[in-house]
């Protein structure tokens, strides 16, 4: 007969109802929603399975084959399948997949390539760049000499004559390529050619794009960069945490001790086979299939938002990201934001470039078809999804969103109804 396990072991969330009852709610928020957050997407069960194994207990330091605590011979083999899917997605001869976040993969490459005060160049903030760039309020900011270039005011497209011209005034140690919110290809080969002509290190961080480059609908920055980073959670559709790639394997070596024991300690080793998962859905043919999705959906999406008399920064994209200038409409990201709310789209506030320094004031909205596509809405969908957010903002300039409300939030839960995802709360 099989031995009764102790209490402990047959506890469960049910024990506590809060936490149970928050996690209900998201789940069927998600489900009820409709997702437009860039950075977010939708992972599959097999990835939450992953993050919800009893492999979250294995403590471990190093790297496989060499830790510093026993028992680490199955960490062992999902941080090495990781490793080689990354290496075989990417085409990189160095992969790093121990990095807590995209910010901490950032970090350990300052830590390897920089000092303190040395000078780095970056896109700024306004523009789509990155807190983790320089970003005064945060540690690169405070421990290098950061600079920042602009996208063009008039056509919000990065400028890379300009961007030369600074570089060869600052001579920066490092130039970083890549962000947040910049929603057009950026010409790698063309960084890398500023980046060498001042004798500088190149670093792209791609974190929104990394889906994208994977399905090889958006040129790759492996083969021009020293170092690329990047996030599995946004179109890659994996887990919460970064990686590093090299295309170099001496570069490589030389990063390995940045991560741990550089700016890292433990891993997590739970992380490290969500990873594994992911990165092998990524392998997969019909991951290609969909990043076109993702691509064409951001494009029809800002096509149908311009055909509603609402402003594109740059005019399109070439990504997920759909970024909505509202300086006309009288209001701020923020009332847009809300407005959405109301009908059940999650968006967020974001700064257009030389946009206001206070949050509040910011009059950009970031929207990003990730998460819409990979629950299933194609063209048709997100036609739809782009008429109420037109619907939503018009009428949220002329005070009549009460108006608009009820038949827009009718529409959307008929979309999300109609595209279940999770099977637990379809
Ligand atoms: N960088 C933030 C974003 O793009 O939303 C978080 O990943």
């Amino acid at each position: 007969m099989e031995k009764q396990l102790p209490p402990f072991f047959q506890r469960s969330l049910a024990d506590d109802p809060l936490t149970r009852d928050a996690l209900a709610d998201e789940a069927a928020r998600q489900q009820t929603q409709i997702e437009l957050i860039a950075s977010e997407n939708i992972a599959s069960p097999a990835v939450l399975a992953a993050l919800g194994h009893a492999m979250n207990n294995k403590t471990l330091e190093g790297y496989p084959g060499k830790r510093f605590h026993g028992g680490g011979q199955f960490v062992d083999v999902v941080e090495q399948a990781a490793i080689d899917r990354a290496k075989e997605l990417f085409g990189a001869a160095y992969v790093n997949v121990q990095p807590h976040s995209g910010t901490q993969a950032n970090q350990a490459v300052f830590f390897r390539l920089l000092q303190p005060g040395n000078s780095i160049l970056s896109l700024d903030l306004a523009s789509g760049g990155h807190l983790s760039h320089g970003a005064r309020p945060n540690l690169s900011g405070r421990w290098f000499d950061a600079h920042h270039y602009t996208v063009n005011r008039e056509t919000g497209l990065m400028n890379y004559d300009d961007i030369a011209r600074q570089a060869e005034e600052i001579k920066p140690k490092l130039l970083i390529a890549g962000g947040s919110a910049y929603p057009r290809e950026i010409d790698f080969p063309r960084m890398a050619e500023i980046a060498e002509s001042v004798g500088a290190h190149f670093l792209v961080d791609m974190a929104h794009i990394a889906g994208l480059v994977a399905a090889k609908v958006h040129p790759s920055p492996v083969p021009h960069a020293d170092f690329v980073t990047c996030t599995t959670t946004k179109t890659l559709r994996g887990p919460r945490g970064g990686l590093i790639l090299s295309r170099s394997e001496e570069l490589g070596k030389k990063l390995q001790s940045a991560i741990f024991p550089g700016v890292q300690g433990s891993l997590h080793s739970n992380v490290l086979a969500a990873k594994a998962v992911c990165l092998a859905e990524a392998l997969q043919p019909d991951f290609q299939v969909y990043g076109q999705r993702v691509r064409a959906n951001a494009r029809r999406l800002a096509e149908v938002l311009t055909a509603g008399g609402i402003r594109i920064v740059s005019g399109g994209t070439d990504t997920h990201i759909v970024l909505l200038d509202l300086s006309d409409k009288g209001i701020s990201g923020q009332d847009a934001e809300d407005a959405l709310a109301l009908a059940g789209i999650t968006s967020n506030k974001n700064p257009i470039p030389f946009d206001a320094a206070r949050p509040a004031d910011w009059v950009g909205l970031r929207l990003g078809t990730s998460a819409a596509t990979t629950r299933g809405f194609d063209l048709a969908e997100m036609t739809d999804v782009g008429n109420c957010i037109g619907g939503l903002i018009n009428a949220a300039s002329e005070n009549k969103l009460a108006d608009a409300v009820p038949h827009i939030k009718a529409k959307v839960a008929d979309l999300t109804s109609r595209f279940p995802i999770y099977p637990s709360v379809a």
